[in-house]
């Protein structure tokens, strides 16, 4: 009995709950708003999940590099670059007609441990970072928009972070990577990677930080608020808002590069509702404030988001499910851009 009415609902072309009607993926509603929109990708699923590459082609107009242009993979011993990987996400993307954000030239993780297990000079240090930077921007010239130079360089109390690049090389290092990141390639268009949109202290000393360098020429043209949160901690839209707007008055575009809403075991449908909620306000507020030119989400389905091996009982934070099926906040996003 069970099946046949089942079947009897297929065969009047009913959709089973949560398919993604056929219709305009995400990248076809927000290019007539001038909105990039997109996901970090990870290669293991680009290389092996067909329903994964076809997700990524129908929403995003835009690619981050979830980890293959990271330092360590990509740089892993001294006189050893591993492009291939990154060369498959690149490639897939020119395939595809989209653009690629590079992330992250400067970053205190994922370093290769050739880097941290010894000790060096500043001038040593200098001429590893420039050497990185230059062959790594210099491989990608032409085919990478944007670079997330420098990221997470600011602590919570604002400070600048104690990493090996602050510690070797001194504050000047921010400024150098931008330098020798545009000269590698003058046409891609450069940013500051941080997270911390609810810590309103750690805002105002990015803006600061940003506007120094700025005034001391250093070529930076966007930054990126990374909007990783969860149902019960996340940033109000007034103060993603209020950030945006703060920086795009120095003259930078705003990424939001790496948004995600964790939620907590068992998945409901309530919680899953509240998702929904943040990333339709998040969406509108990336639409209604000026400035703000991108949208991309930290993954494109819960099967291959970065949550779960971080967080214990947490999970489901991405727009599809782990079988890619659309959950309430892909129709949220797809709301707030058709509105
Ligand atoms: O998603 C990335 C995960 O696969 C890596 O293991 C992790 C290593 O720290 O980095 C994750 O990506 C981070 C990004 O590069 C910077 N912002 C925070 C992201 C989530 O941790």
């Amino acid at each position: 009995m069970w099946i046949v009415i089942i079947c009897a609902g297929f065969a009047a072309g009913a959709t089973p709950r949560n398919e993604i009607p056929i219709g305009p993926g995400l990248r076809a509603l927000a290019a007539p708003r001038h909105l990039d929109i997109g996901a970090a990708v990870a290669i293991e699923p680009l290389a092996g999940d067909p329903r994964y590459r076809d997700a990524l082609a129908r929403d995003c107009s835009i690619l981050t590099s979830e980890n293959v242009m990271k330092f360590g993979p990509i740089h892993p011993e001294p006189d050893r670059y591993a492009f291939e990987a990154a060369d498959a996400l690149v490639a897939f993307a020119q395939q595809h007609g989209m653009r690629v954000r590079g992330h992250a030239l400067v970053w205190h993780e994922q370093l290769a441990p050739w880097v941290t297990e010894r000790q060096r000079t500043r001038e040593e240090w200098q001429r590893l970072l420039h050497d990185h930077i230059s062959a790594v921007v210099g491989h990608y010239k032409g085919r990478v928009y944007a670079w997330d130079v420098v990221n997470e360089a600011v602590a919570e109390d604002g400070t600048l972070r104690e990493t090996p690049w602050l510690k070797g090389i001194g504050p000047d290092y921010l400024e150098m990577a931008f330098r020798w990141a545009h000269e590698a390639d003058p046409d891609a268009k450069l940013f500051y990677n941080d997270y911390g949109e609810s810590n309103e202290r750690k805002q105002k000393a990015i803006h600061r930080l940003l506007r120094d360098l700025l005034k001391k020429g250093a070529p930076i043209h966007g930054a990126g608020l990374q909007m990783h949160m969860d149902v019960d901690s996340h940033p109000r839209p007034s103060a993603v808002a209020r950030a945006i707007t703060r920086l795009h008055r120095l003259g930078l575009e705003v990424h939001v590069t790496e948004m995600d809403v964790a939620v907590p075991e068992p998945f409901t449908d309530r919680r899953l509702g509240e998702q929904a909620e943040l990333y339709r306000k998040m969406m509108r507020t990336c639409l209604d404030t000026k400035g703000c030119t991108a949208f991309i989400t930290w993954g494109i389905s819960d099967r291959y988001s970065w949550i779960p091996a971080f967080r214990r009982g947490w999970g489901a934070a991405l727009p599809l499910d782990a079988e890619f099926q659309a959950k309430p906040g892909y129709r949220a996003i797809r709301d707030a851009l058709s509105r």
